[in-house]
């Protein structure tokens, strides 16, 4: 049985490549998918790619991974960053690794985004790199499992 990525998307990312390309670029949450998928298939790795606008669903789906014993979580916990103690609590209850992503870098955009509570619990946090930011987190998962590419 392949080890499993969870990749889980926050709120409004569905709209990913259809409003707002000049902050968040043209691709959509399906392409981010398929980068994801394809990263990971290098290190012989599934994926669980989900996306929800309900912050229960992340902590279920953080808690889930937990259960599942998956490999490492990316996150973009997007509009629940810097308000969800719930997701905070959630990551700091696992073992799994967390890699924080952001497509945007967050720190030159509006102050309301720069304190994020997942950053107090994850692995690592990339920002600004668009979406290659979910694979970099692939990549940074492997080199800190010492999964080597197949
Ligand atoms: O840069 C990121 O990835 C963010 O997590 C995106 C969040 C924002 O609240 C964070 O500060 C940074 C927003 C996600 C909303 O995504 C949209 C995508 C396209 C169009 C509208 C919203």
């Amino acid at each position: 049985m392949p080890q499993t990525v969870y990749v889980l998307n926050g709120p409004n990312l569905n709209l990913l490549g259809t409003r707002e390309p000049e902050k968040y670029g043209r691709a959509t949450l399906a392409d981010v998918e398929t980068l994801v998928r394809a990263r990971a298939k290098g290190f012989g790795w599934a994926v669980e790619f989900r996306q929800s606008n309900h912050e229960g669903d992340l902590v279920d789906w953080i808690q889930e991974a937990h259960a599942k014993k998956a490999v490492g979580i990316v996150l973009n916990p997007a509009g629940f960053t810097t308000t969800s103690i719930a997701i905070l609590d959630a990551i700091l209850a696992v073992k799994v690794p967390v890699f924080e992503v952001h497509i945007t870098n967050i720190h030159a955009r509006e102050s309301f985004r720069h304190d994020s509570y997942i950053s107090k619990a994850a692995k690592a946090v990339i920002c600004g790199c668009g979406i290659e930011g979910y694979a970099l987190a692939i990549a940074g998962l492997a080199a800190m499992t010492g999964k080597r590419s197949k």
